[in-house]
């Protein structure tokens, strides 16, 4: 049992942490740079701080602590359902110099609430919830400003050092047994609505590859003619990859028979053994066909990341229930980009799954809905409104995400056609009547 203070001191080092990246993202470039839009795809770098710090004050100023406003004149300039990402920057938005101190002057409110609110009783705050949810959303827009720098034009201005070489990871591929398991979590304390409740879901047996579909896996792809031959591709991927003629993932550049990647600035050979990124839903499927494979469910993925068959059992990580280290997995933008295969096998699952958390969101062949027993919680805009056939689910995090806004049951959503977030996939396939032993 966590005392209240200890819980306080920690919900206060998440505060400053998500706020320690915020600033580094926003300070990496001049006002220019922060009011401009760097695609149509993302906001201005100004809105996404001021409007990290507008919910902070909707959230923990005024709903929780109770208290006047701080700037009520802002509340529509900042939501996110009002305006499109592509019209933000003819907003008249809080300039740089005043969205910093607008968002000062929230967080020093909220430490104040912090310490005079309890942290139990009420839904709202019990186990520090509405804490939780803005520091993971906080994180969530960095990763957010992280995309938006990958597609920025201009010299390097972030930089990390490289991620830790690779490694084996036993064989490609692993059997996960067939049955049920326990899905989603109604115990997680920061769990967002979404991944409740926990209940129990079923797969039939199947294989997973044991790490993320890699660079050079993806260039024999192309080089097969992966990109020209319809064969491959769904009939809304085949229609996508000809309307943007796509030829290769995102920032990928090829000279002669070498490819080149873009990243942050900097130009440099394909890394052969990191994990794909800036690939499409469409592209993962086709590529998965082409493998002879398919992309897993997102019941299969979480089996995968959580089913412990020592004990039936599943775990909050693959590799185990302890927080992620810097051991487990490549998060937090440690590293500006996926690490090699094999580079973690601290985080492997008990059945020998590598990388489920970390380096590249992984596309899964679902669509977005509310498990059975779903409540909005506590507002619909978090993932109510997205639930449908519109979007396709993706997880485990990326090398951009921090380790407070993911974990096994955390689920990403987002297009089919988009691009710029740090997604790769892995494949999976149906076993075979003779491959279960
Ligand atoms: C969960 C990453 C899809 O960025 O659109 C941020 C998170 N929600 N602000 C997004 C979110 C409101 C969301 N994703
Ligand atoms: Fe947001």
């Amino acid at each position: 049992m966590t005392s209240t203070e200890e819980l306080r001191d920690r919900v206060a080092a998440q505060l400053t942490r998500a706020r320690a990246r915020s600033v580094a993202l926003t300070d990496a470039v001049d006002d220019d740079d922060l009011v401009r839009q760097h695609s149509k795809l993302m906001s201005p770098l100004v809105w996404d701080l001021a409007h990290i710090g507008n919910q902070e004050e909707l959230w923990l100023v005024r709903d929780v602590g109770g208290r006047e406003p701080v700037r009520a004149d802002i509340d529509e300039l900042y939501d996110a359902f009002k305006h499109a990402r592509a019209v933000r920057p003819e907003l008249p938005l809080l300039g740089p110099a005043e969205a910093r101190r607008y968002v000062g002057e929230v967080r020093d409110k909220v430490f104040d609430v912090l310490e005079r609110v309890p942290l139990e009783g009420d839904r709202l705050v019990d186990g520090g919830f509405a804490f939780g949810m803005i520091v993971q959303h906080e994180q969530q827009h960095d990763e957010t400003m992280l995309a938006t720098h990958q597609l920025r034009v201009g010299p390097p201005v972030l930089h990390a050092p490289p991620p830790p070489a690779g490694g084996p990871v036993g064989p490609a591929e692993v059997l996960v047994p067939g049955g049920p398991f326990t899905m989603g979590t109604s115990t997680e304390a920061w769990a967002l609505d979404n991944e409740r409740p926990a209940h129990q879901a079923f797969t039939r047996p199947f294989f997973i590859d044991t790490a993320p579909v890699t660079n050079r896996a993806y260039a024999e792809f192309i080089a097969d003619g992966g990109y020209t031959d319809p064969r491959w591709w769904s009939e809304a991927g085949w229609a996508h990859a000809r309307k943007a003629s796509l030829e290769a993932p995102r920032f990928w550049l090829r000279e002669g028979d070498r490819w080149y990647r873009q990243a942050f600035g900097a130009v440099a050979p394909l890394v052969d053994d990191q994990p794909v990124v800036h690939v499409c839903y469409y592209e993962a499927e086709a590529y998965a066909r082409w493998a002879g494979k398919r992309l897993p469910t997102e019941v299969e993925w979480e089996k995968a990341a959580r089913f412990d068959p020592a004990t039936g059992r599943s775990r909050r990580y693959p590799w185990g229930d302890e927080e992620p280290t810097e051991a487990h997995a490549n998060l937090g933008q440690r590293h500006l980009s996926p690490a090699p295969v094999g580079a973690y096998p601290a985080g492997a699952s008990p059945l020998g799954v590598h990388q489920l958390i970390g380096d590249v969101w992984e596309w899964t062949s679902s669509d977005f809905h509310g498990y059975t027993g779903f409540e909005v919680f506590p507002y619909a805009e978090y993932s109510q409104v997205f639930f449908g056939s519109d979007y396709k689910v993706l997880r485990g995090g990326s090398f951009g995400t921090d380790p407070a806004a993911v974990r096994a049951t955390f689920r990403n959503w987002d297009f089919p056609i988009r691009r710029q977030i740090f997604a790769g996939f892995r494949c999976a396939r149906d076993a075979a009547p003779q491959e279960l032993a």
